[in-house]
């Protein structure tokens, strides 16, 4: 039995134990002047926390996961369900237990003074000893814990901080998150000291009006506090003043004691510039706490943003505006270093998603690092804050539990505490997936108290019904809620809530199909303000494929292609040899794991295009301003003529003084030939100045209109013999395997967990079996009659091959039984000689696009090597599609290869991979590419969707039974 009492008493099986010797969580930001701890700890990973310390100690870095850091503590993923069978409050007996231990230098010239230790976070139960005393103890794995070393260390002498972390806890089944689990201390660690007389919090509350009022608290550690003490502050150079009225009542006050000293400063900023996420301005504010004596001893630096939140009827308003939410949902993530991340990596994040389109985050699924709010404040982004709380597995018996009533409380309230300062929050979030109970009203009540000036929603609550005042979210946030079914509550005249989807569009693999239909209904319904893009990260870990274990810290490096780097993969679910795990679950973001954008984030870039342009009477355009609060001085554009016959004109586009949401005419900057064929316009928008986001010239989106149709070519026959085999396929020197029908993909990862892809399979669309029925020579050339038999049905298929000038046109007809009622595609397939390295087409591009997703990729002349064609999404499927090609050619550096021109705009993929290849791996490393091309031209595609969790694709963006046409022409280069 041990002596040790943080030991003794069990905290990791006790929920009422949120803490012990805690400090109050506060907005006063210590990080700047303090003493860092970052760096080697010794370390010891015990197997339960019961264990004795004293076996031999090695190094870990803090801050850090120790499951990235060479221990056999690996990380594991389960989404919803535990890693563990004990139901709530227990944890498994073997829960392994990482002890950090140093020696800190306590300044000397701290003598006299408060010293705090700060611990940034830890997963999910920290025990501080110092010196081999007890200290305290923490819960709350995602916000800092303070702990008063004061009395307990000597300053000008070394003290021992020990650090005990337990894994697993009552406090894991509140933590259940859809995220690797990890083990560690995984935000900085830093010792500050102040003077006994110390701010203990500061509230800013900064209005759109231009009013300021920061609330001070005061305390001493003697207790009392000392006579005459008052509290200055300075915004951009402004003095503030300290509120005589507070002060007074105050005074008056018989509850106001000795010991807990409250002030008041006040001002009112003529001409405010105002926050908002397109223009975030921000202002200076320094508060600092006197002695009677005019000595300052304490101060306090804080960013401001004048700006107002409300919602009005239906609508969130951000300054009175109703904004649109672009958003996604973020978690901290690294690939060598799980939750902890750095300064810069955050920066990078948020710039990215500037470049993009977004406007917002959700912190998905619990308070991120706290540099994460000062770059949202500086480069502008509205965040939905979101508490620690998520008790998936055992949701509903957790929401009312009350042994958990403190937890939830503690966690959101914490959270509130922290970020309250920060202009970017417009919104608090209880957690997510929890069900709802009396816990999650509990904290809400709390919240309503301490900050009346911000909105508040659950997910859980709303999914109680979108429109019951009664419940704890004023925001009706479903997840993946069909559109039909938002865009029928916003008309359905019972609509009270703004309507947000807190998830949505799920991110996993080749994915996000119909966003832009998603963004058509929000931008023309009133009550839908937008949603949260599930998710930011593909959460793939950096792993050594020889040895399987996690690269960490220091490894290999990161490139910015997607793919790992040589002799690793980017592991997910099982790599790490759990046994249960959710696979590739994990891999659900629309940047890789070294944050290169996927083309969704195209899709998304232009969904979101701050100018926009329509046709107008074939006599010009209208452009128009879509921002909420910025004029349109600082973007440039440029317009870009594409025509049919391969040119692309372009001339200077002067962007007329727009007000948000104003259009205006502006004239065709071009002479469009009289004839040639399709002709579309293209706007070229950029940043016209240096943005914090973006340098000047930065291209932030490429709205385009067509201007005229597509003209009907016509191949001349000619008298030549079509070369086909006995079995009716065509004989072509630069063809490898000969054009045949394909119905398959390589199911993509909503195509396998939307249940698709094992009807496909059923019906044996994987393995169609071919059968030649008949070939006849005639004199328009060779017609070949097959049969493609799956398990339950047969598809008739017919190509005619004529010669023609230059090359064969190949007339295909398919016929799918009703059996067959929604297949992934309809077309063509064949393979090239090795050696044709580049693709150039006509059609949308450059990036990949698929029928439900191609509002992002304009119509143009395009260009790009074969191998960059495909997007090395992390579990192999479909990829590299390309929509609306017109034409296009495979050539070899020597000009030679071919050229393949269809009858109207199709779906066309050009890869190193058969769908079989792509389907038998299961991480990019494994897939060996073919030396040809595999070429798909497809008469029709299924769309993507996002079944994998959510809606499928819209019905017409399947693939119809019956009977499908189309036809091609190849030639030789
Ligand atoms: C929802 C979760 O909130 C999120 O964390 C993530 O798991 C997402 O789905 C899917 O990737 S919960 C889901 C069961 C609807």
């Amino acid at each position: 039995m041990t002596s040790d009492p943080l030991i003794a008493l069990r905290p990791w099986e006790a929920p009422e134990v949120t803490s012990w010797g805690r400090l109050p969580m506060n907005a006063v930001d210590r990080r700047s002047g303090a003493l860092p701890l970052d760096g080697d700890w010794r370390f010891q990973l015990l197997s339960a926390p019961h264990e004795p310390v004293g076996g031999s100690w090695s190094s870990s870095y803090v801050p850090g996961a120790w499951t990235l850091q060479g221990t056999d503590d690996l990380p594991r993923y389960t989404n919803v369900r535990m890693p563990f069978a004990e139901f709530p409050p227990a944890s498994p007996t073997a829960n392994p237990t990482g002890v950090y231990e140093r020696e800190v230098d306590v300044p000397a010239e701290w003598a006299g003074r408060r010293i705090v230790l700060q611990a940034g976070a830890a997963e999910s139960v920290l025990l501080v000893h110092v010196d081999g005393r007890p200290v305290g103890i923490s819960k709350d794995s995602h916000l800092a814990a303070e702990f008063d070393l004061t009395g307990l260390v000597r300053p000008g002498s070394p003290a021992t901080v020990r650090l005990t972390v337990v894994k697993w806890s009552d406090a894991s089944h509140i933590e259940d998150q859809d995220q690797w689990w990890h083990g560690g201390i995984t935000r900085s660690v830093l010792l500050y000291a102040t003077d006994p007389l110390y701010l203990a919090d500061v509230t800013v509350r900064a209005r759109y009006s231009g009013e300021l009022r920061v609330d001070c608290l005061v305390r001493d550690a003697g207790g009392a506090l000392p006579e005459g003490w008052y509290v200055t502050g300075e915004l951009d150079g402004r003095l503030l003043t300290q509120d005589a009225e507070f002060d007074r009542a105050n005074a008056e006050d018989e509850r106001v004691s000795g010991f807990l000293g409250e002030a008041r400063l006040l001002t009112v900023v003529p001409e405010v510039r105002t926050w908002n996420a397109e223009t975030p301005e921000l202002y200076d504010l320094t508060v600092r706490l006197h002695r009677a004596d005019g000595t300052v001893t304490d101060t306090s630096y804080h960013r401001v943003g004048f700006r107002d939140v409300t919602i009005v009827g239906r609508d969130l308003l951000v300054n009175g505006e109703r904004v649109f939410v672009r958003g996604v949902n973020r978690h901290d993530f690294h690939p060598l270093t799980g939750r902890t991340v750095s300064y810069e990596d955050m920066r990078a994040d948020l710039v990215l998603l500037k470049r993009f389109g977004f406007n917002a985050i959700r912190t998905a699924h619990y308070p991120n690092d706290p540099t994460l709010y000062d770059l949202a404040d500086e480069l502008g982004f509205y965040v939905v804050d979101e508490a620690d709380i998520e008790s998936h597995d055992h949701a509903h018996e957790i929401a009312d539990d009350p042994r958990y009533l403190n937890a939830f409380v503690d966690r959101v309230s914490r959270m509130v505490l922290r970020d309250k300062n920060h202009p970017s929050v417009i919104i608090w979030s209880l957690g997510n997936e929890s069900d709802y109970g009396a816990n999650h009203d509990a904290a809400a009540g709390w919240v309503r108290r301490h900050d009346p000036t911000r909105p508040i929603q659950y997910e859980g609550a709303a999914k109680r019904g979108w429109a019951d005042p009664e419940l704890a979210s004023d925001i009706a946030c479903p997840m993946y809620a069909p559109l039909e079914d938002c865009v029928a509550h916003a008309l359905s005249g019972e609509q009270t809530k703004p309507l947000i989807q807190c998830e949505y569009s799920h991110a996993m693999g080749n994915s996000n199909g119909t966003l832009a239909d998603h963004w058509a209904a929000i931008e023309a319904t009133p009550g839908l303000q937008g949603g949260f893009i599930w998710e930011f990260w593909d959460h793939g870990i950096l792993q050594r494929v020889s040895d399987g274990r996690p690269a960490g810290r220091g490894g290999a490096g990161l490139h910015d292609n997607g793919v790992a780097a040589p002799g690793h993969r980017w592991a997910y679910g099982g790599d790490f040899g759990e046994s249960v795990h959710d696979g590739a679950f994990i891999a659900d973001g629309v940047v890789f794991p070294d944050r290169t954008p996927k083309p969704v984030m195209y899709e998304h870039r232009e969904i979101a295009a701050p100018v926009r342009i329509e046709c107008f009477r074939h006599e010009g355009i209208v452009l128009s301003n879509h921002q909420h609060f910025r004029g349109l001085d600082w973007l440039a554009g440029e317009w870009e003529l594409v025509l049919a016959d391969g040119t692309t004109l372009t001339a200077p586009a002067e962007l007329p003084d727009l007000c948000p949401g104003e259009t205006a005419a502006v004239p065709l900057p071009f002479e469009v030939p009289r004839d040639g064929g399709e002709a579309w316009l293209t706007l070229r928008v950029t940043t016209a100045e240096d943005q914090p986001w973006a340098p000047r010239g930065t291209e932030l989106c490429l709205p385009q209109i067509r201007l005229r149709g597509l003209a009907v070519a016509t191949d001349v026959p000619v008298d030549r013999r079509v070369e086909v085999d006995a079995e009716g396929l065509l004989v072509h020197p630069l063809l490898t395997a000969a054009p045949t029908l394909s119905l398959w993909r390589a199911p993509t990862d909503n195509d396998e967990l939307g249940g698709i892809a094992p009807r496909w399979q059923s019906w044996g669309l994987d393995a169609l079996v071919r059968k030649v029925v008949s070939v006849r020579e005639g004199a328009g050339g060779v017609t070949v009659e097959a049969e493609y038999a799956g398990t339950t049905g047969v598809v008739r298929h017919r190509q005619v091959f004529t010669p023609v000038e230059g090359g064969i046109r190949v007339a295909e007809e398919a016929e799918l039984p009703e059996a067959f009622d929604d297949v992934a595609r309809v077309g063509t397939v064949f393979e090239t000689v090795a050696g044709l390295d580049l693709l150039e087409w006509f059609g949308q591009g450059p990036w990949e696009s698929y029928p439900d997703r191609s509002a992002g990729a304009p119509v143009g002349h395009h260009r790009v090597p074969v191998d960059a064609l495909f997007t090395p999404y992390l579990r192999p499927q479909e990829s590299g599609g390309r929509h609306g090609v017109r034409h296009f050619t495979l050539s070899a550096p020597d000009a030679t290869g071919l050229r393949v021109a269809l009858d109207r705009p199709r779906q066309v993929s050009v890869t190193r991979y058969r769908a079989e290849d792509l389907t038998a791996a299961r991480h990019h490393d494994e897939l060996v590419p073919r030396p040809g091309c595999v070429v798909h031209l497809d008469a029709a595609h299924r769309g993507l969707g996002t079944a994998s969790c959510g809606p499928d694709t819209a019905p017409s963006y399947l693939v119809a039974p019956g009977l499908h046409r189309w036809s091609w022409t190849l030639r030789a280069l």
